[in-house]
């Protein structure tokens, strides 16, 4: 009597384990499962018929029952995690007629793409690119700078401190213009230099303030400069970015590190768009890295380089940038 009931499972298993070979879906799968598995199946059959069975074959034909019921689930949970990751759907796919297709190759971040077009204009009028760290020093952020620590200018920055062992002064730089200090004191005079880098500041995001976000800044200083480089420079700077015929205006502006200062903005369909602050470098400045202020002048600016690119491409939230949307991402 065992030995029918031995078959049978044998061949249940054999017809069980060929049919999952050759299913590919889950709904394919789930009818595999109430065949073999299920209430009504032969193996659920031949579990309750064991109490039928003479006492001494009731416990062979129940272990081995209950082992291929075991084996039979451990299958299924396979077949189905291989059906959901797409295995099988990926198998299927290879079609070796089809002509080939290009692979998806991604692409520039508009970020990216912004200050490489803006640090390549600034090149080509001679200045040199550098890079600096990200985590600065309260002294370079603010200090070089002509911000003493009691300064009202130094709320424009909300900082964003950092807990630190063995430093009570290390911050997330709030603008590139530390890098002018750093420069300066390890390079004497003519400098000229573009910086762009990601900065950081504790403040609410909008449409056009993000807490990280990049700034390029300029420096140029030597002998004889005055605020008629500047504005030469930046006018360049505009025509080669927005084409020769942008309009461009100047206006009084006030950072503790220049003097005089400005912020420029271009007309945008009739309306000003400011896009960056610049001056003459503050001798204060000069004199902190311990440049003659009276042998030498510089101007220096700062701007936004996602906010000329919502210019350029009509975007109108700074966040797109930093979301990582592919949908918006793909448009550039
Ligand atoms: C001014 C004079 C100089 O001689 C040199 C540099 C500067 C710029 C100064 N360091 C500065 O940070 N000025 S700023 O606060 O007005 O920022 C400059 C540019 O950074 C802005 O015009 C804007 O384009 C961008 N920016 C500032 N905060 C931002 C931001 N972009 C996105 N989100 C923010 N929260």
């Amino acid at each position: 009597m065992s030995d029918k009931s031995i078959n049978q499972l044998t061949a249940i298993k054999l017809e069980a384990l060929s049919d999952l070979g050759n299913l590919d879906s889950i709904d394919q799968l789930e009818n595999w499962r109430v065949k073999y598995l299920g209430r009504k199946g032969n193996l659920t059959n031949i579990l309750r018929g064991i109490s039928t069975l003479p006492v001494d074959d009731r416990k062979i034909v129940g272990t081995e029952a209950n082992k291929l019921r075991s084996s039979l689930e451990e299958e299924y949970e396979e077949a189905l995690s291989t059906i959901k990751s797409g295995q099988y759907d990926q198998v299927d796919s290879i079609d070796i007629t089809l002509p080939g297709r290009k692979p998806k190759i991604g692409r520039l971040h508009p970020s990216t793409n912004m200050i490489r077009e803006i640090v390549h204009a600034f090149n080509e009028m001679g200045f040199q690119t550098v890079e600096g760290s990200e985590i600065e020093l309260e002294k370079y952020n603010f200090d070089m700078l002509n911000i003493p620590a009691d300064h009202p200018a130094r709320d424009q920055w909300d900082t964003i401190w950092l807990d630190s062992d063995s430093h009570d002064d290390l911050l997330l730089r709030t603008h590139t213009s530390p890098m002018q200090a750093r420069v300066m004191e390890k390079n004497d005079p003519p400098v000229r230099v573009i910086v762009p880098g990601k900065c950081y500041r504790y403040e609410a995001t909008d449409a056009t303030h993000e807490w990280h976000f990049n700034q390029i800044e300029g420096l140029a200083v030597d002998e004889n400069i005055t605020f008629a480089d500047l504005k030469g420079t930046l006018y360049e700077f505009v025509k080669k970015i927005f084409g020769p015929s942008r309009k461009v205006r100047f206006r009084c502006d006030f950072f503790p590190f220049v003097e005089p200062g400005v912020d420029m903005s271009i007309d945008w369909n009739g309306r000003w768009i400011e896009i960056l602050g610049a001056g003459m470098v503050h001798p204060k400045v000069l004199d902190a890295v311990g440049y003659d202020t009276e042998k030498y002048t510089g101007f220096a600016f700062g701007m936004g380089p996602e906010r000329i690119s919502m210019l350029q491409n009509e975007i109108t939230d700074i966040r797109n940038f930093y979301s990582n949307d592919l949908r918006f991402l793909s448009q550039f």
